[in-house]
């Protein structure tokens, strides 16, 4: 087994930061050490097969993004990463580990759902992965199914209080749902939006001739999410499941979480870079030569971009340093302009929701390190430590630390790029959300399970490097 020795950078944890070297053997963290620290009278840099210098860089552990769809199917297509394509694209970015959604609709068995990822996920992965379960059929077969979700390494459920016909469940079927989380420790994720109000207020806006992208974020108000993030809170109380509300966008549900989280409830949220950057206001401005007033559907998401008037962005920036939401994750969900995206002209509603992320996820939470919105060590807590604490890894992923998964990140805060439209990305998309954006700092080098799969701007990994990660239980709950 090959030893490497990362030496010269700052080791930063969600607690703090040091000048240590990181010393591999295998695919484990064996040590950390003081700089140029010899071991039983050697110098341990002479007697590595490999060192990587990181001086003057960050050495971080790998990012774990806890929430992406690949080839997810949405509105007549499927999100248009493959877990080779999105993996690859992750690894690039300084994400060493996803836990993506596997799908159960209406009539399928949750087991065949489970089954069906595995087989996309199964041998294709750069990285490593795990999954949640979505539940979009809630039954008795599906609630006694879900029961064996823990001994397969799937301990988190996902649930929409919206897409009525789709993967909604109503209240009874979230109830019952619950039921089981309780029972069995399963943390349920939610989709916390009013979905039966939101579908008459989308078709009112559509008799009105209001077809653009941007009115799928005033269909989707802010209220619909607040409401239906209280009712979840109110079923989780009543149930005793521990809850974890995704891609939230809105103050006010935000301060629902607060509200809870102050009585003591275990009830954590997530937010997606997108909720931190972008704005209805943009999306209403968003023209090009090519899509004219269409431009704003590469930023269609569910939940919507909020208004920045309103204050929203603000608010999820404040939530994350106070620790009322936990981490970020990307939500990646990514579809073409050509073919995906173009189904919505003429009508929003049929615009495939999603944004594609996943590759610059860590960059982009790292310019709130740069404009002092989040410290250093918040940045590491939020998009690897938490995750791993939360999705019953830590330990194995999610800290540098002897015995955990040699999964690290060399980040060189130096340097500046500028996010242009496809080619400056590595994900399978003829666009970028991102577009114009610009990042102090880039992924140097990479490491996932001792390989170095990214090195100085060259992809050194392979598809098949990932393996799936059987998850434990929430690490995170009081
Ligand atoms: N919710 C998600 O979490 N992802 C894509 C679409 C959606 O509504
Ligand atoms: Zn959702
Ligand atoms: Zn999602």
């Amino acid at each position: 087994m090959a030893t490497t020795l990362i030496t010269g950078g700052t080791v930063v944890s969600s607690t703090g930061r040091a000048p240590a070297d990181v010393l591999i053997d295998g695919e484990r963290i064996v040590g950390v050490l003081e700089p140029g620290s010899r071991l039983l009278g050697t110098d341990v840099a002479a007697s590595v097969d490999r060192v990587i210098d990181a001086t003057g860089k960050y050495v971080i552990p790998g990012g774990i993004d806890a929430h992406t769809h690949m080839e997810l199917p949405f509105g007549g297509t499927a999100a248009i990463d493959t877990f080779e394509t999105g993996t690859r694209a992750a690894a690039w970015g300084g994400t060493t580990s996803i836990i993506d959604f596997a799908v159960q609709r209406y009539g399928e068995r949750v087991q065949d759902g489970l089954a069906a990822w595995h087989e996309k996920a199964a041998g294709n992965c750069a990285i490593d992965y795990g999954f949640h379960q979505i539940v979009g059929g809630v039954d008795d077969d599906s609630l006694a199914a879900m029961r064996s979700l823990p001994d397969e390494g799937v301990s988190s459920f996902k649930l929409f209080m919206a897409y009525p016909g789709v993967f909604y469940s109503d209240d009874a079927q979230v109830l019952k749902a619950m039921q089981v989380s309780r029972d069995t420790g399963m943390l349920t994720m939610m989709h916390a939006e009013n979905g039966p109000a939101i579908d008459v207020l989308a078709q009112q806006l559509v008799d009105q001739g209001k077809t653009d992208p941007y009115y799928h974020g005033i269909a989707r108000a802010w209220e619909m999410e607040e409401e239906a993030t209280h009712r979840a809170i109110m079923l989780a109380k009543l149930t005793g499941a521990p809850l974890y509300v995704v891609h939230v966008s809105a103050k006010q549900a935000v301060e629902q979480l607060a509200w809870a989280r102050d009585k003591g409830q275990n009830v954590y949220g997530e937010t997606c870079p997108q909720y931190l950057y972008l704005s209805l206001e943009e999306q209403l401005g968003a023209k090009s030569d090519e899509w004219g007033s269409f431009e704003g559907a590469k930023w269609v998401c569910s939940t919507p971009l909020r208004s920045r008037e309103e204050g929203h962005q603000d608010a999820m920036w404040q939530a994350l340093r106070t620790n009322d939401l936990q981490m970020v994750s990307t939500d990646h969900c990514p579809f073409c302009m050509k073919d995906q995206k173009e189904l919505g002209v003429g009508d929003f509603r049929k615009i495939p929701n999603g944004i594609g992320s996943i590759e610059h996820r860590m960059d982009l939470m790292y310019q709130g390190v740069v404009t002092g919105e989040i410290t250093l060590e918040r940045w590491v807590e939020l998009t690897s430590t938490t995750p791993a604490r939360m999705f019953g890894l830590y330990g194995r992923k999610g800290v540098i630390q002897p015995g955990a998964d040699a999964d690290v990140v060399v980040y060189d805060p130096n340097g500046h790029t500028s996010i242009g439209m496809g080619k400056t990305h590595h994900m399978n998309m003829d666009h970028s959300a991102w577009e114009g954006f610009e990042i102090d700092g880039h992924v140097d080098t990479v490491l996932s399970r001792g390989k170095v799969i990214v090195d100085d701007n060259a992809y050194l990994g392979a598809k098949g490097d990932g393996r799936f990660l059987k998850r434990g239980l929430s690490q995170y709950l009081i």
